[in-house]
């Protein structure tokens, strides 16, 4: 690619006297169409920082960012009807103070198409050695596609004024391709984290593949609702939930990748999966019925073999950021429970204290499982400690009694009895040595040991030029 040093450069703060500022404001936040400032707030067409500086600032304009490195601070809402457009190779880090966070409002877009060998990078503005999860607040897209709370009635996790949701399953709220979002997952309160990428009810018109989420500071994905399909999806050493799905979110997500810090989980326990109808395990409709197929989760174990499933060991592996979130207990590979009627396709899972949870503590999602409503085909656990447990935080395969709140302990629990009815054809592999961790080739060589399933079906590594399975040592 060339440029000119003209048309590259960034750095220059100077405003250019021909491009006028058009402010106006929105909910009580200072709005523009306008998204460029100088680091102290001042207009600059070609300034380094997206926003002005104000905790919430609202873009209402129609703007492409030349390649270039830049400060996001604040909360930077792409309102209704406004399109941001961040060219491939380009690096956007995220303000610690102001715990920054990009977020995409209902009908508005955000174009931001990386390649696989010049992705788009949102990470912590510290050092390389000194980044930590949580270090700024993350990336959220919400759309108007539906969710089970209703139209524009869902507020967004984690602080910001969004609501989401809507009744156009075919909405679109942009694009994102070869994108990697780091150290992002600033815990807000408690139970109100942003994720490394939240999804609100974002509609099939959207184009998301080739995400890669590391080091975030609550889930790495978790889509609210909506019918958007992801593909080639990677969570790297997250610290909450890897692939969370709630409130009727009905995509589908093929080829996924989550890879765990066996140092590094959170104190709601950490699962692959984790997926509820809604809160309470209503009957609200739509249901959560995501399909998730060729995922490969590594859990704790896979690269560790001296892991130990208790809180002095999890300690945050020299990273914990120490803001408020706090470690935990690794718990399930997969955690399906308050109605949630997920369905999993040719999907491996390594290493995990619990292959699956089928927790019907609110809700019926066991029901739906018998009733075929959803489906869990062609998976294969390896190395767990037990196959199924019917109880959140019981890490005992028996059976649970949830009307007489009694265990079984003469019983396999419900869930591993579903786990391996014959007519599911799943495996499950007992032993499961620690191999020595060394990035991607690491996970390749797995993956071949268990062909046809998982992330990497075919041996074809999707991550080559675009992923990094090392940003705490990446120079921005
Ligand atoms: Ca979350
Ligand atoms: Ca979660
Ligand atoms: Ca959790």
């Amino acid at each position: 690619m060339m440029f000119t040093a003209c048309s590259s450069n960034n750095d220059d703060p100077t405003p250019s006297p021909s491009e006028k500022y058009v402010w106006s404001e929105d909910g009580g936040f200072k709005a523009c169409d306008h998204v460029l400032f100088t680091d102290n707030g001042q207009e600059a067409p070609k300034g380094n920082v997206i926003g002005n500086g104000d905790q919430n600032f609202v873009f209402k304009g129609n703007q492409s960012l030349e390649r270039g490195t830049y400060l996001l601070k604040g909360w930077v809402y792409v309102a209704d009807g406004a399109t941001l457009t961040i060219p491939a190779g380009t690096v956007i880090k995220g303000d610690k103070d102001t715990k920054a966070a990009l977020i995409v409002e209902p009908g508005g877009k955000l174009i931001a198409n990386g390649t696989a060998t010049d992705p788009i990078v949102f990470t912590s503005e510290q050092a390389a050695g000194s980044r930590r999860p949580g270090d700024w607040g993350g990336l959220i897209i919400c759309g108007k596609a539906p969710n089970n709370n209703g139209v524009l009635a869902q507020q967004i996790e984690g602080g910001p004024r969004t609501k989401h949701g809507g009744t156009d399953a075919n909405d679109n709220s942009g694009s994102l391709q070869y994108v990697r979002i780091e150290f992002a997952g600033y815990p807000f309160k408690k139970d109100q984290e942003i994720n490394g990428l939240t999804l609100g009810s974002v509609g099939a018109g959207t184009t998301i593949d080739h995400v890669q989420v590391s080091y975030s500071n609550d889930d790495s994905f978790e889509w609210f609702g909506g019918t958007v399909n992801c593909k080639h999806l990677i969570a790297f050493h997250g610290w909450d939930d890897d692939f969370d799905t709630d409130n009727g979110f009905s995509g589908k997500v093929q080829y996924g990748l989550s890879v765990r810090d066996s140092r590094i989980a959170d104190a709601s326990q950490s699962n692959g999966f984790e997926s509820d109808n809604n809160a309470s395990g209503s009957t609200a409709e739509p249901y959560t019925t995501a399909t998730f197929s060729n995922i490969t989760f590594l859990g704790p174990k896979t690269f560790d073999a001296s892991f130990t499933n208790d809180k002095t060991y999890i300690n945050g592996g020299g990273i914990n950021p120490e803001n408020g979130s706090s470690t935990g207990l690794f718990q399930a590979a997969m955690h399906i429970r308050r109605n949630s009627r997920l369905n999993v396709n040719n999907t491996l899972a390594i290493g995990w204290p619990i292959g699956l949870i089928l927790d019907n503590e609110k809700g019926n999602t066991q029901g739906a499982a018998t009733n075929g409503q959803m489906k869990l085909n062609g998976i294969t656990f390896v190395g767990m400690d037990i196959v199924g447990s019917d109880f959140n935080k019981v890490y005992k395969d028996e059976l649970y009694d949830y009307t007489t709140k009694t265990t079984d302990a003469t019983k396999p629990s419900f869930t591993s009895n579903f786990f391996q009815l014959a007519a599911n054809q799943n495996t499950v592999v007992g032993n499961w040595m620690a191999q020595t961790w060394n990035g991607i080739a690491s996970i390749l060589a797995i993956s071949k040991q268990y062909p046809g399933i998982g992330a990497f079906p075919d041996g074809q590594d999707w991550t080559a030029g675009w992923a990094n399975f090392d940003p705490q040592n990446a120079q921005y």
